[in-house]
């Protein structure tokens, strides 16, 4: 994790100081980007603080069954998103969210379950039979500025859909997934940072590598989060699919570090980073490379206790305030 900690030090000599929604500054660079070889430098935790490992899975556990509530997080051990469900003021005002604890349709939703919708002219019927075989169902008539349109509707699986090409076409450059849903950032309690996911498959060494997006990056917190969680689905999907996790490509927007995470993150360059630890997923989840049976469902089985991390030496756990 040197490459971490060299970018916290690029962000602090080269950075500038601004406000931002949270009324925390932040000292900041644009653009920002880290790889890791997975294959030969192990799982990307940090270790010059411990990493909350447990919180990670958890979340990641929450976006594969699509939630959208803070209680279902916490139950997956998993409290990062109590503050941004029921504290922040703006949030708390938004007709959309439905409950204590709803988030709205974030990540998990998105990724599971993308809500699309045509609105098609109603004597275009080639276009509507065309959509239905994709699995569109017809919602109902509207009149549109005076025209009879035919409104359909589906969720889209998108992970499931990239898993789907990785098996059945793997030279595709087409396997990604997006966080960013433009119709429904006005209805979610944190518009996605983590946005776009590109899974890269290689049929020669199979081995899988992943680029991921990062429109908004807090060093402090939410880069040893973020990046532990990415190598784990590229470990869940390279499992699933038969593949080795090899490079994990992490681009980031605006990489930013908090003024009240400056005392953390001084003590954790004072430290000297130990190796990396081993990702160990349980022997229940099937390897495709092993069965030769593809078996996607599993995406929806996954608990928490799937995911360990072996020989995962840590300096003492280090805590500071997240900003919402
Ligand atoms: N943030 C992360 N990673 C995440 C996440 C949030 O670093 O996975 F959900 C941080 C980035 C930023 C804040 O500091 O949360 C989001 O604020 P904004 O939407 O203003 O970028």
């Amino acid at each position: 994790m040197k490459q971490y900690l060299d970018l916290v030090r690029t962000v602090l000599d080269t950075g500038t100081w601004q406000d931002n929604r949270t009324g925390i500054r932040t000292i900041s660079i644009p653009g920002a980007m880290l790889r890791f070889d997975l294959q030969n430098d192990g799982f990307p935790a940090v270790t010059t603080k411990r990493l909350a490992f447990k919180s990670v899975i958890g979340e990641l556990v929450g976006f594969l069954r699509a939630s959208r509530s803070a209680a279902d997080f916490r139950a997956l051990g998993c409290k990062v998103w109590d503050q941004n469900a029921n504290e922040n003021v703006e949030w708390l005002a938004n007709p959309y969210r439905l409950e204590e604890d709803d988030l709205g349709p974030v990540y998990g939703v998105q990724w599971r379950a993308w809500p699309a919708y045509k609105l098609i002219e109603a004597d275009k019927k080639s276009q509507i039979v065309h959509a239905q075989e994709r699995g569109f169902r017809v919602v109902g008539v509207v009149k549109d500025q005076g025209v009879d349109k035919v409104l359909l509707y589906r969720a889209i699986d998108q992970l499931r859909d990239c898993l789907d090409t990785i098996i059945k076409n793997p030279q595709s450059r087409r396997i990604l997934f997006h966080g960013w849903n433009c119709a429904d950032l006005d209805a979610i309690a944190l518009p996605a940072c983590h946005l776009l996911y590109q899974f890269l498959p290689n049929v020669t060494t199979k081995e899988i590598s992943l680029c991921l997006y990062i429109r908004s990056n807090d060093l402090g917190l939410g880069t040893p989060f973020n990046l532990a969680e990415g190598a784990a689905l590229l470990h869940l999907v390279g499992r699933l699919t038969g593949y080795k996790p090899k490079w994990f490509t992490y681009f980031i927007g605006d990489a930013h570090i908090y003024e009240n995470h400056l005392d953390m993150l001084n003590e954790q360059m004072q430290r000297e980073p130990y190796p990396a630890p081993q990702l160990k997923i349980s022997d229940r989840i099937p390897d495709y490379a092993v069965t030769g049976k593809y078996e996607p469902e599993w995406l929806d089985q996954i608990e928490p206790s799937d995911f360990s991390l072996e020989d995962y030496q840590h300096h003492a756990p280090l805590t500071a305030p997240m900003a919402v």
